[in-house]
């Protein structure tokens, strides 16, 4: 299969992230993406092609124009306000505000009004890298519109917690959602997002919440144990026409292969029934057991499986990369995807 990848990710290089009550430099970092690439390159999965540029319809398609336009200005909005350091808020628009305040005028004040954490730096950098990953994911819908059986969009900053007006958990726009609102537009009729990475893909769920034209799934860790723990439990099934159209599948902490593939085999089946003209997958490899920030327990070998089960829905799929933190370990897992999907060991 062909992966479509750009340096421009790079750009997107943070000093710190806070975690844990410290301030460390960001798991969310350049060699999460090298790594992989330079995996894909050596197992010879296939051509490696670089992204079109596409302007922001489509961006604007899934996200507001006020989300989008303050990633674009953030940066030098802070520069001018407090220097070089990464961007980051420390307020949170919660219960008891008002429930629709108006954006404030001041940068720190907009960081609180759009980011969900204090995890997702914004740096010189930040719009050229989300750019170019909203680009590599747009590149990969169509190539597989035109006709190829699946492709791997190597985006990085991930961005399945990207909602409609919303950023944060390492992501700003959301490259998934983005492709499967493309697929639409250009003629699918039902797209299916399957969401795998070890976090709720909180971001996708709320952009599709409502309508039954985009089926969402995702497999994580229980929302009351981990990240973004406010969405993602299993009583969320879709609102309005929507409704039947979204499904959670929530694991405990310590999920190794054999429960993950439980919830996997109910989401396949789901998936299957919808019947989709193409399947997303957000494919996050935080699953993995040495993940240093997550506490699922699946192995190099598990993920072979995973892209045969994949595989196994035989419609045509974009791969969108999104977390996966154990750096050393990420390119062979998700080559070991993409080769499972292939049926290739
Ligand atoms: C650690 C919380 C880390 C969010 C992580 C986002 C992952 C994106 N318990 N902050 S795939
Ligand atoms: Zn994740």
């Amino acid at each position: 299969m062909r992966t479509v990848y750009t340096d421009e990710h790079r750009h997107q290089d943070g000093k710190f992230e806070l975690i844990e009550g410290k301030f460390l430099p960001p798991f969310e970092m350049p060699r999460r993406a090298q790594i992989v690439i330079d995996r894909v390159r050596a197992k010879k999965l296939g051509p490696v092609t670089a992204p079109d540029s596409f302007d922001l319809e489509p961006v604007h398609r899934v996200h507001d124009k006020g989300l989008v336009s303050f990633l674009q200005t953030a940066w030098d909005e802070w520069v001018q306000a407090h220097g070089c350091y990464d961007a980051l808020p420390i307020t949170w628009h919660t219960r008891g505000f008002r429930k629709k305040p108006p954006l404030p005028e001041v940068i720190d004040g907009k960081l609180s009004y759009y980011a969900i954490d204090a995890g997702t730096p914004i740096t010189a950098g930040t719009w050229r890298a989300v750019k170019g990953a909203v680009d590599v994911a747009l590149t990969g819908v169509k190539l597989v519109n035109g006709g190829e059986k699946a492709a791997f969009s190597l985006c990085r900053p991930p961005g399945h917690h990207a909602g409609s007006d919303f950023y944060g958990g390492y992501c700003f726009l959301n490259n998934a959602a983005i492709a499967a609102q493309a697929f639409r537009d250009l003629g699918a009729k039902r797209v299916a997002v399957l969401d795998v990475d070890y976090h709720h893909g909180n971001g996708t769920q709320e952009i599709f919440y409502n309508r039954a034209d985009i089926l969402t799934i995702s497999i994580h860790a229980d929302p009351l144990q981990e990240f973004p723990y406010f969405l993602g439990f299993a009583d969320e099934t879709g609102k309005g026409k929507g409704e039947g159209y979204h499904k959670n599948l929530p694991l405990r902490w310590g999920a190794k292969w054999d429960k993950y593939e439980e919830a996997l085999t109910t989401a396949m089946k789901a998936l299957k029934k919808y019947s989709p003209d193409v399947i997303v997958v957000s494919l996050g490899l935080d699953t993995f057991k040495e993940d240093p920030i997550s506490k699922f327990k699946l192995e190099h070998e598990d993920y072979f499986r995973m892209g045969e089960m994949i595989a196994g829905a035989r419609k045509p799929t974009l791969f969108v990369f999104e977390g996966g933190y154990a750096v050393d370990a990420l390119g062979i897992n998700t080559v070991n995807v993409l080769s499972g999907f292939e049926g290739k060991r």
